[in-house]
Parts: C-alpha cells; sequence; structure tokens
C-alpha cells in the first residue's frame, strides 16, 4: 500500500469506474433481492431496471451505480477484502434504491430514470412495502457480514442523518422565498449534507470498515464521500434549472414550477439586487419559469452554486490525502469526484 498522491496513478476514465464496480457488485445483488418475497421482488428489481411490470427482463437504466462504486473503492483503497467492498455495495445501493422509491412516492413524481415511478406501475401501498423490504434487506445483508457490526452502526448513522436532510427538505418546500422565514443557504447545506452527503460518506467508508482498516482511514472516506455528496447535490440543483430535458430526463424547469429551495436558487435571493427581487416576485407567483431560470443566473446562483461545488470537491480530494491509500483505488476515486462534479446526468 502507498501513500496516494495525484500523480501516483493515470486516470481511468470514468464510465469504466462505474461499469467495472456494477459488473462486480451484480451477482451479490441479484442473490440479495432473490432472496426477497417473488411480488416485493418484482418490484425490487423494477426498481432496479433488471425487468418490466409482469418480470419480463429488461434492460432499463438501474442508475450510474455511484454508492456502490464508491463502496468498492473505498473498500479497495484501505486494502479491505473484496468481500467486504462487495456486501458494503450491496448494502448502499439496497438503500439507495429504497430512498429514491420512497422519495417518489413523497414527492408524487411520476417517472424516474424514463419509467413510471414504483407507485406509479404498482401502487404506492405495494411501493411502501417494496421500499420497506430493500431498506430490511439492506440491513440483513450487512449484519451478516463478516466484520458487521460496526459497519451497521455507520449505516444507521447516515440512516438518521438521511432522514433529518429529508425531513428539512420537504419543510423548506413550506417556507417563503423572502423574509425572516426563508431558507438560508447554511439551512440548504445542512439539509444536503444529510440528505446526500451522508450516504455517500456512508458508502466510501463502509466497506473499509468492514475490512477492519484504522479509524483515521474509515474518517477520511467518510469525510471525501460527504464532500462529494454535496457537491453532487448542488450540481443536480443546476441541472433541474439548466440541465437538458434530453440529456437528463428531468422535465423542463421542474424545480421552478415546484418552488423548490435549491442552492442557485437560495444564493441568487441572497444577493442584493433588483433581479434577485424580481426573482423572489417571480418564484412567488410560478409563472415565467424561463425567466425564473436566466434570473438567477443575472443574480449570481448560477456562479455560486460553481463555486460551492468546486469548494466541496476540492475538500473531497484533500479529505483523500493524508492517510495511506492504495494507489489505483485512491486515483479512481478522484476520477469520479472530478466526473460527479461535472456531470450532465
Ligand atoms: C433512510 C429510513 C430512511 C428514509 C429515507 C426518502 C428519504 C428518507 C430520503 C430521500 C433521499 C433522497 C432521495 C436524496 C436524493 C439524493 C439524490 C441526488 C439522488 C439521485 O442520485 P443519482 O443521480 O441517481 O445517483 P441514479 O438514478 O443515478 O441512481
Amino acid at each position: 500500500m502507498t501513500t496516494s498522491s495525484p500523480a501516483a496513478a493515470a486516470p481511468t476514465a470514468p464510465a469504466s469506474i462505474l461499469d467495472r464496480c456494477r459488473t462486480l457488485v451484480r451477482p451479490a445483488l441479484t442473490e440479495a433481492v432473490g432472496r426477497l418475497h417473488p411480488w416485493v421482488g418484482e418490484m425490487a428489481a423494477y426498481s432496479l431496471g433488471w425487468c418490466e411490470v409482469g418480470g419480463a427482463p429488461a434492460a432499463a437504466s438501474g442508475g450510474k451505480g455511484l454508492r456502490q462504486a464508491l463502496a468498492v473503492l473505498g473498500a479497495e483503497a484501505a486494502g479491505a477484502p473484496a468481500r467486504a467492498g462487495t456486501a458494503a455495495a450491496v448494502a448502499v445501493e439496497l438503500v439507495h434504491t429504497f430512498s429514491l422509491l420512497h422519495d417518489d412516492i413523497m414527492d408524487g413524481d411520476p417517472t424516474r430514470r424514463r419509467r413510471p415511478t414504483v407507485w406509479k406501475a404498482y401502487g404506492t401501498g405495494p411501493a411502501v412495502l417494496a421500499g420497506d423490504a430493500l431498506f430490511a434487506l439492506a440491513v440483513e445483508t450487512l449484519a451478516a457480514a463478516p466484520g458487521g457490526a460496526p459497519g451497521v452502526r455507520l449505516l444507521s448513522a447516515a440512516l438518521t442523518e438521511l432522514v433529518r436532510g429529508q425531513a428539512d427538505d420537504l419543510l423548506f418546500a413550506a417556507r417563503p422565498f423572502r423574509g425572516p422565514q426563508r431558507v438560508l443557504p447554511h439551512e440548504y447545506r445542512a439539509m444536503a449534507e444529510g440528505k446526500t452527503g451522508a450516504l455517500l460518506g456512508c458508502a466510501a467508508a463502509l466497506g473499509a470498515s468492514l475490512g477492519g482498516a484504522p479509524e483515521t482511514t474509515v474518517t477520511a472516506l467518510d469525510r471525501a464521500g460527504r464532500h462529494l455528496g454535496v457537491a453532487f447535490q448542488i450540481v443536480d440543483d443546476m441541472l433541474g434549472i439548466w440541465g437538458d430535458p434530453a440529456v437528463t430526463g428531468k422535465p423542463v424547469h421542474g424545480d421552478l414550477r415546484e418552488g423548490k429551495k435549491t442552492f442557485p436558487i437560495l444564493a441568487a435571493l441572497a444577493s442584493p439586487t433588483p433581479e434577485a427581487r424580481r426573482l423572489a416576485r417571480l418564484l412567488e407567483s410560478r409563472t415565467d419559469h424561463a425567466e425564473a431560470a436566466a434570473l438567477v443566473d443575472l443574480a449570481g446562483g448560477r456562479a455560486a452554486a460553481l463555486a460551492e461545488a468546486r469548494r466541496r470537491t476540492t475538500a473531497a480530494e484533500a479529505a483523500l490525502t493524508g492517510v495511506p491509500l492504495q494507489a489505483r483505488a485512491a486515483a479512481d476515486l478522484r476520477s469520479l469526484v472530478d466526473f460527479l462534479a461535472r456531470r450532465e446526468v
């Protein structure tokens, strides 16, 4: 094992890194989902992009597989056995799938990854149950892994934060765009760290923890994943305003239409400019979304979001230096961090 440095190994293409990790994890994920009740298992497989409604095989998108990749690479970087990385990857991917499934119900979203959401395809009650099953399966997988107890503690702490972040996000929806009750950027940061950062931090650290890596290494990986998570969420917010719907699969100006308190909007509203005042009026009336998007940019919201995302990716990369990590895996982690902060999907 060597101490990582940016020059230690040439970067691999991020898509190849994600592919390699997905391929590594798929057999264990398939085995775990296969243990579910058949009906519930079908909904789980549908949400993972593996089948159609009714169970016929499908080759739909199961998502980028970011969390499972972080788990595999975190374990490899810490020199943990491959089975530790795989168990961690299965657990975090199941939790991610579960959280998306329940999030779609809470938000009433009809589509995800260009297909009907599970609640739209199977009904709300069954979808709640499928989410519960995925959650239970994640905990069971982790508890059964060698060295699982500290891993279960790590995951439980992340889940608690996930719930806190989601609760804040839901509460933000009822708050105004201006005045003393408005959502402030620091409140957003805490929400994003809970809603998105906690699971990415846990993903990066979990395999290392299961493999018995030193606490300093586990903490460094967790910190890197958390910073990446906030950057990732901010980029997600930017895509929600300026992303190309043909590429992202998200409706055009969806976040503006829904009045979401995303980072670019909050940063724009915090600027003492006439554009920010006009933006607040437009957001309240939910009328001209194209003009609102332009005003977020003019009031500095896009620049502020980019700067915050860059700060977070720099912090994520910094967290990876200073602890001894296997060079190849650390380079792959860096490559992913960089890619995800610039992604278009
Ligand atoms: C943990 C008990 C417990 C409850 C969960 C529903 C909920 C509470 C939390 C929702 C958290 C959530 C949906 C966060 C959004 C994070 C995010 C940016 C998701 C999109 O991730 P991608 O782009 O998705 O990695 P793909 O489709 O690529 O997998």
